[in-house]
């Protein structure tokens, strides 16, 4: 009858309404596997389509889609939405800090073109839209410590411009048309997927090297801080935040953050399980680039506004880290 044609097409409509369909660029970056992973759990896996330009491993493809996407092409990323009935897109692609200094005209095309085009297309499709930003969006002339949610931000990358600068157009999309911009800046995040090219990668790089050859060469000085927090904790700021309701968000830009440390106190720390590990300093260009950025992130409204909250400290973070390197590599 058509009573039960209309119920059944109630509870269809009912069950995609709790299920959004999420597209996730850039998704063989740091973050990706673990967050379509994390998503897959919570919303099923054929909901969650991970994509990106390069070509996946079988551990990629292991537990749900996975399809070639070009931030750079418009049409390409259309024809995607259109077809996969996409509601929410988490936009990782973009190249970091350091490796963005190496090519500039790239991370330009990238960060900055790249983000014109799926911040249209969220507008173009009333999609819900999560960028993420970066302590990285903030520079010389910013207080360090502690950096708070609202202040000066005149980062010395083209990393963190292109960063400021999806902020404010994430905020002016939402002001303007209504759109569902959605950003957390995080700090570096400490994971066994390797990242590619950042300044904070020396926290991940000596999990790895340093548990293979007992030895690692850091390209910071001992003494600098930054913030810092473990994957675990990134993708749970970024879930709870995705389904935090419109009303109780104050802004559309966060701050979230787990710890500080400076490269010598997570050595200590990694020495306490690995008491053979040989460190040595020899700082880079990168130094420059981590001197510019918060020491402490002050993440206190995300904590008022939406309940965020670490699960992990240094001391948590360095125990997982070697039993997830250990499974993954050794
Ligand atoms: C980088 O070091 O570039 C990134 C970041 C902190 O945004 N990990």
């Amino acid at each position: 009858s058509s009573r039960d044609l209309k119920e059944s097409e109630n509870l269809r409509s009912d069950v995609r309404k709790k299920s959004p369909r999420i597209l996730i660029t850039g998704g063989l970056g740091q973050l990706g596997t673990e967050c379509a992973k994390l998503l897959r759990k919570n919303y099923g896996n054929e909901n969650v389509i991970l994509s990106d330009i390069i070509k996946p491993t079988d551990e990629n493809l292991s537990n749900g889609p996975f399809i070639f996407a070009d931030i750079l092409d418009f049409k390409g990323l259309q024809k995607i939405v259109v077809n996969y009935r996409i509601d929410w897109l988490i936009h990782f692609s973009a190249l970091l800090s350091a490796i963005g200094e190496q090519n500039v005209p790239l991370a330009v095309r990238v960060n900055i073109e790249g983000m014109h085009n799926v911040i249209e297309l969220a507008k173009q499709y009333k999609l819900r839209i999560f960028i993420p930003s970066t302590i990285g969006a903030f520079g010389p002339d910013s207080p360090r410590n502690p950096t708070p949610n609202v202040t000066i931000q005149r980062p010395r990358t083209i990393y963190g411009v292109s960063k400021v600068h999806a902020e404010l157009l994430g905020e002016y999309y939402h002001h303007r048309f209504g759109l569902d911009f959605r950003c957390l800046r995080f700090p570096g995040v400490i994971s066994s997927d390797p990242p590619g090219g950042g300044t904070t990668d020396y926290a991940v790089a000596v999990f790895h090297e340093g548990l293979l050859t007992k030895k690692y060469e850091c390209y910071l000085e001992p003494c600098t801080r930054l913030p810092m927090m473990y994957i675990e904790d990134c993708l749970s700021a970024l879930f709870q935040f995705l389904n935090t309701s419109n009303d109780q968000l104050r802004r559309r830009v966060y701050n979230v953050t787990a710890m500080s440390f400076t490269p010598e106190e997570l050595f200590n720390e990694l020495k306490k399980h690995v008491p053979d590990l040989k460190i040595t300093y020899k700082p880079d260009g990168r130094q420059y680039i981590a001197e510019s950025w918060p020491q402490v992130f002050d993440d206190s409204e995300a904590r008022r506004d939406w309940g965020w909250q670490n699960k992990y400290n240094l001391e948590q973070l360095v125990e997982s880290m070697i039993r997830d390197v250990r499974v993954n590599l050794l």
